[in-house]
C-alpha cells in the first residue's frame, strides 16, 4: 500500500439499493467526507442489476418498495404494475442514482477479493480482482443478502454441451424467441427464481421443450399483479406517506399482517371466507395475513396447507403431477413462499415436463442432457440453474478477510484457519446486526441477523442507525470502534430465542441457513433476525439512547 495513499471516511461496499441508500445518508450527513462505493457491476441496482431472467418481477406492491427519502422521485415516478417488473425496478433504481448524482462516487467493475485490518492506523484496506487497493476509515457493507449465486453439485455438469448459466447471469444480449427457438430447455430449481423463470419460458411460442426439474416441491400462490392506471398512480401520489407508516407498524415492514385471530378458534365458515379472501387478494397477504397461530401450531399450518394444496388440485389437470407438485415434507409458509402468476397451469401444457427429482433423482449431467436415476436420459439444448444463493453469509465468504490479529471472518471445518474464524461454521454473531467482534469498524445493511423483510424499508431504517453511529464518532473524534464480546453474545442469544419458536426453524431453506451446494452449510443456524423489525427499531433506538453500550470506542 502506498504511504501517500490518503484513506476514505467511508467505502461502501455494493450499489444496490442498500449502498445507495447509505451513500445518499452518508453524503447528506456527511458532505465533507470523502466517501466511495466499489461495484462488482458495471451498473446500480445490485439483486435487480444482476437478475435479468425472464418473468423477473417483484412480489412487493412496488409503492411500499421506493424510497421515502425522496418525495419528489415519489411525485415524479409513474410505476406500471403493482409488481413491478425487473426492468421497472431497476430503471427507478438508475433513477435515484442519476438524480442524485451518485455514479461520481461509484467504483464499477470492482470485485473486492479480500480485506486487511491495520490496527495501528485503524483502517481497512480493500484489494479487488485487478489488486487495486481501496483505504478507509470506516466501511458498510451493502454486500446483499442473496448475492451469491450457487451452481448444483451434479457429477459430470461440466460435460453439458449446450449452453449453461445461472439464473441470476443470465446473458444479456440472449433473446429468447430468436435463441430459444426449436431448443429444448431444461431448469433445475423451483425457488422463487425458478418459478418466476419456468411461467416466462413456458410462454415463449417458439421453445421445443421445457422439462423441470424439481427436487423439493415449493408452496406458491397467485400473485395477482394488476395494471396502475395514471389514475390509480395519481391517487398512490397522495399516499405515500400511509404506505410508509402503516409498513413501520407491521413486524416485517410489509403491507400485510397476521389476523389476530386463531385459526382453531374460529368457525370453519369464518376460517374458509379468510382463507378465500387471502386467497384471492394480491401479494404477500396469503402468506402474512393469515390467522396469528399458523406458522406456530402444526394443525393450524396443516389446515391452511390443505385449504392451498386444494386450490393447485384445481389448477393441474394430470393428477400425478398435481401430487407431485403439492409440498409434502414441509407447511405453507415454512419457506419463503414464491408468488406465481399462472405457474401451476404451465404444467397443463403439452411441451413442459415436470421430472420429480423425489422419484426419479438425477444420476448425472451428461454431454446431451440430464439421466435421471430411472435410466432416462433427458435430452436438453440448454440447461438453466436456477439453483439460488449462497445466502446471507455467501458474499463475505467470498472476500478472504484479514480481520483483527488477522482473523477469518468465515471458515469451514476443516480449513486451515477455521480455529480463529469470526464466524465458523458461517454461523454469524452478530451486535444488532450491524457489526461483527473483532471486525472494527465495520457496519452492515441487511447483514445477518438483520430483519429482511420489505427490504428497503429495513436498508432505510438501518442506514439511519449507521450514520447515528459515525455522527457519534466525528462528534467524539473515535476513528475506532468495535461491539464487546457480551454485547455480541447477548445479542446472538436474543436472535437464536427468537428464531426458536415457529414452523420455519424446523424447515431447511435459504433462511434456515441450508445451502447443500455450499460447503459447510449442512445445519440449520439462526442468520436473519426472526423477532419483528419493530422491535429491532427499538432495541438499535435503546442502544443509541445509552450512549452506544456494547460498543467499545477509541
Ligand atoms: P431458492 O429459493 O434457494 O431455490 C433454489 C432451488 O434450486 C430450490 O428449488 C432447490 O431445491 C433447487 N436446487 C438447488 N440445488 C439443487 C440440486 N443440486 N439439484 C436440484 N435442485 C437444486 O433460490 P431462488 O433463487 O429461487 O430464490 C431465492 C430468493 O430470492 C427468494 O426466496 C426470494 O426472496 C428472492 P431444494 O429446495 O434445495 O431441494
Amino acid at each position: 500500500l502506498q504511504e501517500t495513499q490518503q484513506p476514505y471516511d467511508v467505502l461502501i461496499i455494493g450499489a444496490g439499493l442498500s449502498g445507495l441508500c447509505s451513500l445518499y445518508h452518508i453524503r447528506e450527513r456527511f458532505p465533507t467526507w470523502r466517501v466511495k462505493v466499489l461495484e462488482a457491476g458495471t451498473d446500480v441496482g445490485g439483486v435487480w442489476y444482476w437478475n435479468r431472467y425472464p418473468g423477473c418481477q417483484i412480489d412487493t406492491e412496488s409503492l411500499s418498495y421506493c424510497f421515502s427519502f425522496d418525495k419528489e422521485l415519489l411525485q415524479e415516478w409513474e410505476w406500471t404494475d403493482t409488481f413491478a417488473k425487473q426492468p421497472e425496478t431497476h430503471r427507478y433504481i438508475k433513477r435515484v442514482a442519476e438524480k442524485h448524482n451518485m455514479e461520481k462516487d461509484i467504483i464499477f467493475n470492482t470485485r473486492i477479493k479480500s480485506a486487511h485490518w491495520d490496527d495501528r492506523s485503524h483502517t481497512w484496506t480493500f484489494v479487488d480482482e485487478d489488486g487495486d487497493e481501496y483505504l478507509t476509515r470506516f466501511f458498510v457493507s451493502c454486500l446483499g443478502f442473496l448475492s451469491s449465486p450457487t451452481l448444483p453439485k451434479i457429477p459430470g455438469i461440466a460435460d453439458f454441451k449446450g449452453d449453461s448459466f445461472h439464473t441470476s447471469r443470465w446473458p444479456a444480449d440472449l433473446d429468447v424467441g430468436r435463441d430459444f427457438a426449436g431448443k429444448r430447455i431444461g431448469v433445475i430449481g423451483t425457488g422463487a427464481t425458478g418459478i418466476q423463470t419456468i411461467t416466462a419460458l413456458s410462454k415463449a411460442p417458439s421453445i421445443k421443450s421445457l422439462s423441470v426439474f424439481q427436487r423439493t416441491a415449493n408452496w406458491s400462490a397467485p400473485l395477482r399483479n394488476v395494471p396502475l392506471s395514471v389514475e390509480d398512480m395519481a391517487k398512490a401520489k397522495g399516499e405515500y406517506d400511509a404506505i410508509f407508516q402503516r409498513c413501520a407498524t407491521t413486524p416485517t415492514c410489509f403491507l400485510h399482517e397476521a389476523d389476530a385471530r386463531k385459526s382453531l378458534e374460529v368457525t370453519p365458515e369464518e376460517r374458509l371466507e379468510h382463507w378465500e379472501k387471502l386467497y384471492n387478494s394480491s401479494g404477500f397477504g396469503k402468506w402474512l395475513g393469515v390467522f396469528s397461530d399458523t406458522y406456530v401450531d402444526r394443525e393450524a399450518n396443516s389446515m391452511y396447507s390443505n385449504f392451498m394444496a386444494e386450490k393447485m388440485r384445481q389448477r393441474v389437470r394430470d393428477p400425478l403431477v398435481a401430487e407431485s407438485l403439492i409440498p409434502k415434507n414441509h407447511g405453507f409458509g415454512t419457506r419463503r413462499v414464491p408468488l406465481e402468476s399462472g405457474y401451476f397451469e404451465t404444467f397443463n401444457m403439452d411441451h413442459v415436463h415436470l421430472v420429480d427429482l423425489q422419484k426419479t433423482p438425477i444420476a448425472r449431467v451428461v454431454s446431451e442432457g440430464i439421466e435421471t436415476e430411472d435410466g432416462k436420459l433427458h435430452e436438453l439444448d440448454v440447461l438453466i440453474f436456477a439453483t439460488g444463493f449462497d445466502a446471507i453469509t455467501g458474499a463475505f465468504s467470498a472476500i478472504d478477510w484479514h480481520a483483527k490479529d488477522d482473523r477469518p471472518l468465515i471458515a469451514s471445518r476443516g480449513s486451515e484457519r477455521y480455529s480463529s474464524a469470526i464466524w465458523p461454521d458461517h454461523r454469524p454473531k452478530t451486535y444488532l446486526g450491524l457489526s461483527a467482534p473483532a471486525m472494527p469498524n465495520m457496519l452492515m445493511v441487511l447483514g445477518p441477523h438483520q430483519p429482511f423483510g420489505n427490504a428497503t424499508r429495513s436498508i432505510e431504517h438501518a442506514s439511519g442507525v449507521i450514520c447515528d453511529i459515525f455522527a457519534y464518532c466525528k462528534d467524539n473524534g473515535y476513528t475506532y470502534f468495535e461491539p464487546t464480546i457480551e454485547a455480541v453474545d447477548s445479542w446472538t442469544e436474543h436472535v437464536f430465542k427468537c428464531g426458536s419458536t415457529g414452523l420455519v426453524n424446523e424447515v431447511d431453506s435459504w433462511m434456515t441457513g441450508i445451502n447443500k451446494n455450499v460447503e459447510g452449510k449442512t445445519e440449520r443456524t439462526v442468520a436473519r433476525y426472526a423477532g419483528s423489525a419493530i422491535e429491532f427499531r427499538k432495541r438499535c433506538e435503546r442502544c443509541k439512547e445509552s450512549g452506544y453500550e456494547g460498543f467499545v470506542f477509541a
